[in-house]
């Protein structure tokens, strides 16, 4: 993390703990919005941009693709990660080395050093497209952060507990906002509401989102 990254942020929006194991570094991204998004369209020509189904039969709001050597996905028989996009049956597109960096860079700054995501999961919301309460429970490492960078339209972060039943918490996510999230708050319950219409400068009417993670067991 360099200094002059936040040159214009006041250090008490740098850092915000949400619960005990998360945080949000607003702005964090700032400066790489437009870089992030070229290497956006570059991942979604290879492997486009698809509405899954959950294992109850209902399809996705949120249009979802991944890159890096692994890939979450949902159809009839479950969730899971896996090395392939099941669209092409070829490997999920390579995951740009700035993602992977800014990933590492934010878990450190969110006291996880040592981040080495093997999953990129990108999600794409269109005004009305929202992500219901859920746990990510997929990945074989707890011990690893999640880092979740936002682009675009704002959204409304849903952020509960381990308890489905506990009413969450909410987070406003700007353009640029990362959140980092593990340790005690590794499983909790998370979503994003409704997307309200809106028409974002670099985006349009879309909000994108980034989440990295240790999915798998290779070092
Ligand atoms: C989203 N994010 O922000 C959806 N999961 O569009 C997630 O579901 C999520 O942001 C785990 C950790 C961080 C996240
Ligand atoms: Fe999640």
């Amino acid at each position: 993390m360099t200094a002059d990254l936040f040159e214009d942020t006041p250090p008490e929006r740098m850092a915000q703990p949400m619960v005990p194991g998360a945080v949000l570094l607003q702005g964090f991204a700032r400066d790489l919005q437009a870089a992030l998004l070229t290497s956006f369209e570059e991942v979604i020509a290879q492997a486009p941009l698809r509405h899954l189904v959950t294992p109850g039969g209902y399809t996705m709001s949120v249009a979802m693709t991944n890159c890096g050597p692994l890939g979450w996905v949902s159809d009839r028989r479950g969730y899971r990660y896996q090395a392939t996009d099941p669209l092409s049956n070829q490997p999920w597109p390579k995951m740009p080395g700035a993602w992977r960096e800014l990933a590492a860079r934010a878990a450190a700054a969110a006291g996880y050093a040592g981040f080495k995501p093997d999953a990129c999961l990108v999600n794409s919301y269109q005004p009305g497209a929202k992500l219901s309460l859920h746990q990510d429970r997929d990945e074989i490492d707890m011990s690893a952060p999640i880092v979740s960078v936002s682009l675009g339209l704002p959204a409304t972060f849903l952020f509960g507990t381990e308890r489905r039943a506990d009413k969450p918490q909410r987070f406003r996510l700007l353009s640029g906002d990362v959140v980092v999230w593990g340790g005690a708050s590794r499983l909790a319950y998370h979503g994003i509401a409704q997307l309200p219409a809106g028409d974002h400068a670099l985006t349009g009417a879309r909000r994108i989102n980034l989440t990295f993670r240790k999915a798998g067991d290779a070092a």
